[in-house]
């Protein structure tokens, strides 16, 4: 039996979360069309006959040294260091820039085996060919899978080669094991993630969720859960931009969190959401530190 731990990592937007749901079968980690989604390592686990594979999903490389980027990029450091192997996810439609190369520079070296997963192959691109050779300049030792995450396409081969480097072991978790996500993080994630959907430019950025109160309770015809949340954001201006035309945007934003809570626990769910606003709140040290973790 096989049993890793694989670090998938690479730039913001690359389709490292929407990979790791694929793989799995399963909503694990939160996607969006606008860069620096995750902000946290998320587990998603897969189980075959061959072995137990540990995705660890981390935040977009970035270069930046605001505090709030510096935790996101230590977090990929240590996920790096622990990891039996990394998967560095690229996006083959978009050129490769600074980021590409320190990514790619981090990656060489690294003790562990790299695969490179050369992203949106269901796309046309003029880069791809461009990345694929910077790949195997900058990573000689590499071996490179062209994949769709979107689609699943590749994965057979993709899987083949991250079990045949992955080293023996005992499976870490239960077979029917996906992710080891508390509750409250899974919900105020997905909560996040409609809010960003509904938003755009700096609002997705400045935004986080923060569960007030979650309790289950039996009632005669379901149980229920009780969900208080709060979308806290830095100013008062972007909480006027969530909550939207009489209050129609939160509104939506509930919906759309309520419908796939729903689908993920197996309750009735009740959410009350609501706005508020924490000044500065990504150079608050003490904040961040629960947060980015
Ligand atoms: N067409 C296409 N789109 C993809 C593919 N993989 C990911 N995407 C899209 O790319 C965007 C970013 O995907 P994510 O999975 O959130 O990217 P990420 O690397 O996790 O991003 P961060 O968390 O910000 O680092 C989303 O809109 C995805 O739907 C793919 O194979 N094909
Ligand atoms: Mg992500």
């Amino acid at each position: 039996m096989k049993s890793a731990s694989v670090a998938v990592v690479g730039r913001p937007g690359a389709g490292k979360s929407t990979l790791i749901n694929r793989i799995t079968g399963h909503k694990v980690s939160i996607t969006a069309p606008v860069p620096q989604t995750t902000r946290n390592r998320i587990r998603g686990i897969l189980t075959e006959e061959r072995g137990q594979i540990i995705f660890i999903d981390t935040p977009g490389y970035h270069l930046s040294d605001r505090k709030f980027n510096l935790r996101l990029r230590d977090l990929v450091t240590g996920t790096l260091k622990e990891a039996d192997l990394a998967v560095y996810v690229m996006d083959s439609t978009r050129p490769v820039g600074e980021e590409e190369e320190a990514m790619a520079e981090k990656l060489l070296h690294l003790p562990c085996p790299v695969v490179a997963a050369l992203n949106k192959s269901d796309l046309a691109s003029e880069t791809r060919e461009p990345n694929r050779l910077f790949i195997g300049r900058k990573l000689p030792a590499a071996e490179i899978v062209e994949v769709s995450a979107l689609t699943g396409t590749g994965f057979s081969p993709l899987l083949d080669r991250i079990f045949a480097l992955a080293p023996e072991g005992d499976p870490l978790y239960p077979p029917d094991y996906y992710t080891d996500q508390d509750p409250e993080f899974r919900a105020a994630e997905i909560i996040r993630e409609k809010a960003i959907a509904a938003t755009r430019e700096e609002v997705p950025h400045a935004l986080y969720v923060e569960i007030a109160d979650m309790e289950a309770a039996e009632e005669k015809d379901k149980s229920r859960l009780w969900i208080r949340a709060f979308l806290v954001v830095e100013r008062e201006s972007q909480q006027g931009i969530l909550v939207g035309k009489g209050g129609e945007r939160i509104r939506d934003i509930r919906t759309e969190a309520q419908k796939e809570l729903g689908r993920i626990f197996p309750y009735r769910i009740h959410l009350d959401l609501r706005v508020k606003t924490r000044p500065r709140w990504r150079r608050d040290e003490a904040l961040l530190r629960g947060l980015i973790r």
